[in-house]
């Protein structure tokens, strides 16, 4: 159901439950005519005496962990491939987005999660580097951030004018001083229950691409959409996304033909408290990559299609 030829090439983490959301992923993607490349998982070792720096924990494992996914990234643009990252949590955007940038330049980044993980290291209420991953790559904020271990390697390359956050409903008091700080665009739930999906997606079109146009890093947090749907996640929050607007979301971004690379993170099977809700979950997921790629709801067919005569 591919218009053309598309590259599909996918870095997981290293996460041995998730082998099954992968495989399906895969399969799907290969039963629709799509080129994909596997680059395999990243495996990551212990770090040891990884002692928590202020409030802060998992620093040098986080640290070191992004720094190789940024190469891993890299690596995939460099080939020419859209790049998929299948997550883990979202601390693995900040080494998606580096090494995403690092090889095409500036980006425009659209951020789809119940949450803004927009705290820096100091205004974190729960030390969690999932909570902060956008504070380390945003310019506007890099003044803030204090000197970590495993963390120098990171250059700051996304600008706060080129973010559009869809789906926030949990927003700590500091993020939210922060999103108005730097004037960030925001479409939060209630935005979405305002202007209704359709138009938030316009907005988001209009306000990225209004000068250039910028290749579009998609990072989708499955926590987006409502926990009734998918549940098998890390940090549920009620009043999220109904399948149809997440799916919508990723029309949407597909028909800008400016997608370059997706996260798809937080969906953790572990989570899960019955076989159907890990279903629900992973297969809502491999539904938001389909619709990344091309799948429509009106139906595909290949474009050499032709009817079979007698
Ligand atoms: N804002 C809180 C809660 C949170 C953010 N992202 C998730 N939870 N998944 C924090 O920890 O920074
Ligand atoms: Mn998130
Ligand atoms: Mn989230």
């Amino acid at each position: 159901w591919l218009g053309g030829p598309r590259y599909l090439t996918s870095w997981r983490w290293s996460w041995e439950s998730l082998t099954h959301p992968v495989c399906l992923t895969f399969s799907v993607f290969v039963s629709a005519g799509c080129a994909v490349k596997d680059y395999g998982n990243l495996v990551f070792e212990e770090v040891v005496d990884d002692e928590p720096i202020g409030r802060v924990k998992h620093v040098r494992a986080v640290g070191s962990a992004n720094q190789r996914l940024s190469e891993a990234v890299h690596a995939v643009k460099r080939d020419g491939h859209t790049s998929v990252m299948l997550g883990g949590d979202h601390s693995l955007a900040i080494g998606s987005i580096h090494g995403h940038s690092a090889a095409v330049g500036e980006l425009s980044v659209i951020w789809v999660d119940a949450h803004a993980d927009i705290n820096t290291p100091l205004t974190s209420p729960t030390g969690n580097i999932h909570g902060q991953s956008m504070s380390y790559v945003l310019r506007e904020l890099q003044s803030k951030i204090p000197v970590l271990p495993n963390f120098s390697w990171i250059r700051p390359c996304v600008s706060a004018k080129d973010l559009v956050y869809i789906g926030l409903r949990d927003v700590d008091p500091e993020e939210h001083y922060i999103l108005k700080l730097l004037g960030v665009k925001v479409f939060s739930m209630s935005e979405v229950d305002q202007l209704g999906i359709a138009r938030v997606m316009e907005e988001t079109c209009d306000y990225l691409f209004s000068k250039v146009k910028k290749p579009i890093h998609l990072s989708y947090d499955i926590d987006a959409i409502d926990p009734s749907v998918t549940p098998a996640t890390g940090t549920p929050v009620v009043g999220g996304l109904t399948y149809r607007e997440g799916v919508y979301i990723t029309e949407q971004v597909c028909q800008t033909g400016l997608l370059s690379a997706v996260d798809m993170v937080e969906v953790n099977p572990l989570r899960g408290q019955t076989e159907e809700e890990v279903q629900s979950t992973v297969s809502t997921a491999v539904d938001l990559l389909c619709g990344c790629f091309g799948r429509l709801r009106e139906g595909n067919h290949p474009s050499d299609y032709r009817l079979p005569e007698e």
